[in-house]
């Protein structure tokens, strides 16, 4: 049975409710107070219910006495739900603060690799004598790695070059790891006519032991110059100068017979080591000279193999080593050390970025 509603009843209510509701604290706190005091099942609510069971004569004060007090808890409540909602919002701030004027967490920048920035400056000393820069692909045809390089399959010549093979060829043509960029004479020769004068930076790709001077992976340097009455002497023009601006005006080069099925005659280069100035340091293994490459006149098979009258247009070609240029012009002893990703070493060659 449902207690008498009486004005004294309300006056207990009020004060338990306003009590209750100094202590709730906090925003779930208050949400429990307003469903036990104003909820449909709260304590006013089932005060207001029970009026009929007044007297008739108590009920009209007894109702504006409750009404009222609803009135005045509904205001209490939401000034207090709006005080409790300020000083939570005011502690997640106070939590999340940041301070602007802390000085930030750097954030490393990368710096260009020591070979893509030997390739930028070999392509800036070759366009000053005319050279153009162009790239070709890594995965490449037996055709172009090996035929039109008068290499020949079944040549013993073709074993030289520790090919990766990608596919053998048994029902269409061969595809390998192209083994050095000299395949790019041919492509660069097929699609223009003399004047031709290129250079063709990229990786290569050898199955070889690794070594300090020795990595299966191969950055190198093609060059390929043809026209009308190109000599030797124009060759070793063109490498004389290479080595003046990558190594400092003393430097000299060396020519010496070499064999490479398409170039007559054939030659290694080598400049003498500016890190000891030619007497003899580990970086040059105590030869004084760092080969860097092999050179010769393009042999007139592979001008013939392109449409080319040898007859009327020769043409020289190099094929350079760029870790060996990077090993010397600063002292690098192991060309293990480019690709091994140690950002120690890297970050040496910061300052080439600059
Ligand atoms: C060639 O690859 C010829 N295509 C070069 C050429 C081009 C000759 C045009 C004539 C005319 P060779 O295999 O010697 O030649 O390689 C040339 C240079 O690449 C080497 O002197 C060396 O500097 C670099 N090189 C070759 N193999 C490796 C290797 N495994 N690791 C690091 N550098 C290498």
């Amino acid at each position: 049975m449902t207690a008498p509603a009486t004005v004294p009843a309300l006056d207990t209510l009020r004060a338990e409710a306003i009590s209750a509701l100094d202590a709730a604290s906090d925003l779930d706190a208050l949400l429990t107070w307003e469903r036990a005091y104003l909820g449909p099942k709260g304590a006013l609510t089932a005060f207001l219910r029970s009026l009929g069971n007044l007297p008739a004569d108590q009920r009209p004060e007894a109702g504006r006495s409750a009404n009222a007090l609803k009135i005045e808890l509904q205001a209490t409540f939401s000034g207090r739900h709006a005080d409790v909602e300020r000083s939570a919002i005011a502690d997640r701030l106070a939590a999340e603060a940041l301070d602007v004027t802390l000085p930030g967490r750097p954030h490393p920048i990368g710096t260009v690799h020591p070979i893509s920035a030997m390739i930028d400056e070999l392509s800036d000393i070759f366009a000053l004598m005319g050279f153009r820069t162009v790239y070709g692909p890594e995965v490449e045809t037996g055709h172009y790695n090996f035929d039109l390089l008068n290499i020949p399959a079944d040549h013993p010549a073709r074993d030289v070059w520790d090919t990766m093979i990608v596919d053998t060829g048994a029902g269409g043509p061969e595809i390998v790891l192209r083994t050095h960029t000299s395949p790019m004479q041919a492509r660069t020769m097929e699609t223009s006519t003399p004047p031709v004068r290129v250079v063709v930076p990229g990786r290569c790709y050898r199955y070889e032991a690794q070594d300090s001077s020795h990595e299966w992976m191969v950055h190198q340097l093609e060059g390929l110059a043809v026209d009308e009455r190109i000599t030797m002497a124009d060759l070793k023009g063109v490498l004389a100068e290479l080595a003046r601006q990558l190594f400092g005006p003393t430097r000299r080069i060396r020519f010496r017979c070499d064999f490479f099925p398409f170039v007559e005659p054939g030659v290694d280069f080598a400049v003498d080591c500016a890190i000891c100035d030619g007497t003899g340091c580990r970086v040059c293994k105590h030869t004084g000279w760092l080969e860097m490459g092999g050179a010769g006149m393009v042999h007139p098979d592979v001008l013939r193999g392109v449409g080319y009258d040898p007859e009327r247009y020769t043409g020289f070609a190099f094929g350079l080593g760029i870790a060996r240029m990077v090993m010397m012009k600063y002292g690098v002893d192991d060309v293990r050390a480019f690709a091994a990703g140690d950002l120690r070493f890297l970050r040496q060659f910061a300052s080439l970025t600059a």
